[in-house]
């Protein structure tokens, strides 16, 4: 085929050269690939490096999309268009080139032109190194959304920050995680477009102070004490097989140029020197979370210096399309994800009234119809909140607006409950119960027309928790809208086998339509034919796998055995370590009777750990001296086997989630607000073992009860037990299994001997476990044997991975999107030209 379209390529010189930048055939392609690696890249195919080769293709895939991006840029003038502005500290976009070959519909066309070349497009893909601008889901899930938003026809910004260090490279030694700073922009990024033009200017420090302008109103004006410029870097999104490419606008922190001359000047070369150092800092590198915020000026300053580029750049085009200010909120819907971009109601408003002189009534109703919130975590120890001191420090304005709206706040509060005082202080915007703080979801929700969850079980929680208070005040201002990822990515790209035997099924209509169409896969369950070739596919993944494993840990595993995986950030109330405990019962059992017949697993681990969680540092310890033992005791001969695949990331998902046998989605109910990664098992085969949380509450429901391994305490249950005072002694003294894995890990069984090693996370689980791992313990071993003998039936298993997956339509990020489109942001999808 791609033979076919390169006939009617070089008619005359000049049609070939318009080609090499635009053409989709093979010889364009090719001619588009030597012309970037010579024009772009400075070299000739003899001297050319891989990352030459990479480069070059990669900006010959670019060069196709500019049209459009262009367009699409145009398009943001039209003042009968709403756009939708995605806020958010992370994108986690992971490699571009793949997705973009996808979506532009050429991975063939390009293959054969770099086969041309003498190149190997996979090794090429392999080249690219991600950009890791997220910590996990909540990044990945803004990038989910751009697709979908581009996929859509939604014309979208989404705004963040352009790390020049994102989430740190993960490398295991002796078992334990070190870290190794993400240097992805060491060899260029050739799909950013910077646009030094595009430049804002935001304050820091300093103090604020009224004054009374030429037409004699009384304003207030922000003297700072440092002034830092945001420096526009475009990235293309383009749809999948459309016109749309929305944009993804990364704002860098540079120094201001005046200050410099201001200090030469006087003649402080040095000053001068270290301000542009410190100004250059704000968007160096990504924080990794589960770490104490309590105190990170910084990285208050990083969400201040996006937010208030993005809010200025917004204003800019509304303007340019000569509208005026009070309708702000017709040009844009901005959507906060989580707390993180909260700042942005105060800025608004400081832009509103101090920049723009509108009152502040009418400024607030602005506010309130642009901005929305999606909350993401139900943990209270993760809300942000900014101790007051600090905040007045860095934003001395915004704590004077910050003051005013909450001031308000607490009076219709008052109003609404007569001398409920207690209930005031615990809505006020302001912490005062001890230090005082400032409270960002507060400030967030106040700001906001709308207010959402994240997953059914999560939104309900919401407002029955952690806001409940506001969601007594503002009941209509709270709705749900499950999170989804997106096919193209998490299947058509990541397993193309699979995509291609369903394509072969039931058409390609399902990579557009995932929603309606995946579920035409449902009748082949009961085709022989077809089971087995799902099961083949299946095979080939992991064999796939197994040989990445081995190249990576020196693990052999057997792609025959049961691939049980769990990858995901590491964190206690994820519970790694429950399936720690799954693995050591196990081997005890083959201890007990070595020629007893088990179902073979080999165990997959995955993820990062904050660089400062102590505790989620020594699960990874935990797995990986669980897995030397397990690993090498020649009585399990291979049966059982434990990896830890180190630097867990989209790149390395794409390798993963396809090869799955089964998803651990086994957090202590009521603790994790979602999950996606749960999605993506699911939509490539994988059944699920997990408990009622998140997202898989809606997962079991869709896939059928008896296509789910469902075990544990639910959310509600959780809650009796703790307030009823919970004992996990009593667990661990009544149940022998139990007991003789815990003992095993606080003897030094899996430490050589070392009785202090795991000594923190035992004593931890006798005397507090917080996440109620041994509450669910028995429950999860019994399922987990439910699982191994349903994996014994070979056919019914293939059946069962082929039901999850054509039920799966709900969790497509495309119909995410468009529950946000229709019930938040009111904004109606672009009709493709
Ligand atoms: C995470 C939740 C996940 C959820 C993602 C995306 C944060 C603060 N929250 O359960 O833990 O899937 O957000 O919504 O990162």
């Amino acid at each position: 085929m791609a033979k076919k379209s390169g006939t009617n390529s070089a008619s005359t010189a000049a049609a070939t050269i318009e080609n090499a930048r635009t053409g989709m055939n093979v010889p364009s392609l090719k001619q588009a690939v030597l012309d970037n690696l010579y024009y772009t890249q400075g070299r000739t195919p003899e001297l050319a490096t891989p990352n030459d080769w990479y480069m070059a293709v990669a900006y010959s895939v670019r060069d196709r999309m500019l049209d459009r991006f262009i367009t699409a840029l145009h398009g943001l003038s039209n003042p009968r268009v709403k756009i939708a502005s995605y806020l958010s500290a992370e994108f986690l976009m992971g490699p571009h080139l793949g997705n973009n070959l996808l979506n532009l519909g050429i991975t063939d066309q390009m293959r054969s032109a770099v086969e041309e070349l003498g190149l190997d497009l996979d090794n090429l893909l392999e080249q690219e190194e991600e950009p890791g601008l997220g910590n996990g889901g909540l990044g990945r899930l803004a990038a989910c959304y751009m697709d979908s938003l581009a996929s859509l026809n939604v014309p979208a910004i989404g705004y963040g920050i352009r790390y020049e260090f994102g989430i740190f490279d993960q490398e295991i030694h002796d078992g334990w995680q070190t870290e190794k700073t993400d240097k992805w922009l060491r060899l260029g990024n050739p799909w950013e477009i910077s646009r030094p033009e595009i430049s804002y200017y935001v304050n820091f420090g300093g103090r604020s102070e009224g004054f009374r302008d030429e037409a004699g109103r009384f304003r207030f004006r922000w003297v700072p004490d440092r002034v830092v410029k945001g420096v526009a870097c475009d990235t293309p999104v383009p749809s999948y097989r459309n016109e749309m490419v929305d944009l993804l606008r990364l704002w860098k922190s540079e120094a201001v140029e005046s200050f410099d001359f201001q200090a030469f000047n006087v003649g402080d070369y040095y000053k001068a020197v270290n301000e542009k150092v410190i100004s250059e800092t704000v968007s160096k590198v990504l924080y990794p979370n589960d770490e104490p915020e309590i105190g990170k000026t910084l990285r208050l300053a990083q969400q201040y210096f996006f937010v208030s580029c993005s809010l200025q750049d917004m204003i800019r085009i509304h303007l340019m399309r000569g509208q005026r200010i009070e309708k702000f909120h017709e040009s844009f819907a901005v959507q906060l994800n989580d707390t993180h971009p909260s700042i942005a109601v105060a800025e608004l408003m400081r832009l509103l009234v101090d920049e723009h002189t509108m009152d502040w009534d009418n400024a607030w109703q602005v506010t309130q119809k642009t901005m929305a919130y999606t909350n993401h975590t139900l943990l209270p120890e993760a809300l942000e909140k900014w101790p007051l001191q600090l905040f007045s420090r860095s934003l001395p304005r915004h704590m004077e607006i910050i003051d005013e709206i909450n001031h308000r706040f607490l009076k219709e509060v008052r109003l609404r409950y007569p001398g409920d005082n207690e209930r005031a202080a615990r809505l006020s915007i302001i912490d005062e119960s001890g230090e005082k703080y400032v409270r960002m979801a507060h400030l967030a929700s106040v700001g906001s027309h709308c207010i959402n969850g994240v997953a059914a079980l999560h939104s309900d929680l919401l407002t029955k928790t952690v806001l409940k208070d506001l969601y007594d005040l503002y009941p209509d201002r709270f709705v749900n809208v499950t999170n989804g990822v997106t096919p193209r990515r998490w299947i058509a790209l990541s397993n193309p086998g699979l995509a291609a035997l369903i394509t072969k099924s039931i058409g390609e209509g399902w990579i557009r339509h995932f929603e309606d169409e995946i579920r035409k896969v449902e009748p082949f369950a009961e085709d022989p034919a077809f089971l087995e070739k799902w099961r083949k596919i299946k095979r080939d993944n992991k064999s796939r796998l197994a040989s990445m494993i081995r190249e990576r840990t020196g693990v052999v595993a057997d792609p025959d055995s049961l691939f049980d995986i769990q990858v995901k950030r590491i964190h206690e109330y994820k519970r790694q370590h429950l399936n720690v405990l799954h693995i050591i019962s196990l081997y005890n059992r083959i201890k007990k009777d070595p020629s007893q017949d088990i179902v073979s697993r080999t165990f997959i681990f995955g993820g990062k750990a904050a660089p400062g969680y102590f505790m989620a540092k020594r699960i990874i310890k935990l797995i990986n001296s669980v897995a030397d033992v397990v690993n090498n005791d020649p009585d399990v001969a291979g049966r059982l086997k434990v990896v830890f695949f180190p630097d867990f990331n989209v790149k390395n998902a794409h390798h993963v989630y396809p090869a799955a046998d089964l998803s651990e989605q086994i957090s202590t109910a009521g603790k994790e607000a979602s999950g996606t990664g749960n999605m993506k098992f699911s939509m490539n085969g994988a059944l699920t073992i997990g408990t009622l949380d998140g997202a898989n509450v809606e997962i079991r429901e869709e896939v059928g009860s008896e296509n789910f391994f469902l075990f544990g305490l639910t959310a509600d249950e959780v809650r009796d037990l703790k307030a009823t005072g919970y004992n996990p002694r009593s667990y661990y003294e009544a149940n022998p299994g139990l007991r003789e894995a815990l003992d095993q890990i606080s003897s030094g069984h899996f430490s050589h001997g070392d009785a202090e090693l795991f000594r923190p996370l035992v004593s931890n689980l006798l005397d507090n476990d917080p996440f109620l791992l041994l509450a669910d313990y028995q429950a999860y071993i019994d399922c987990q044997d439910r699982v191994s003998s349903a994996y014994g039936d070979q056919e019914r298993w293939a059946r069962m991975s082929v039901l999850n997956v054509a039920r799966m339509g709900k969790f497509s990020s495309d119909r995410s999107i468009r529950e946000y489109c229709a019930n938040i942001w009111n904004i109606k999808p672009v009709k493709p030209k």
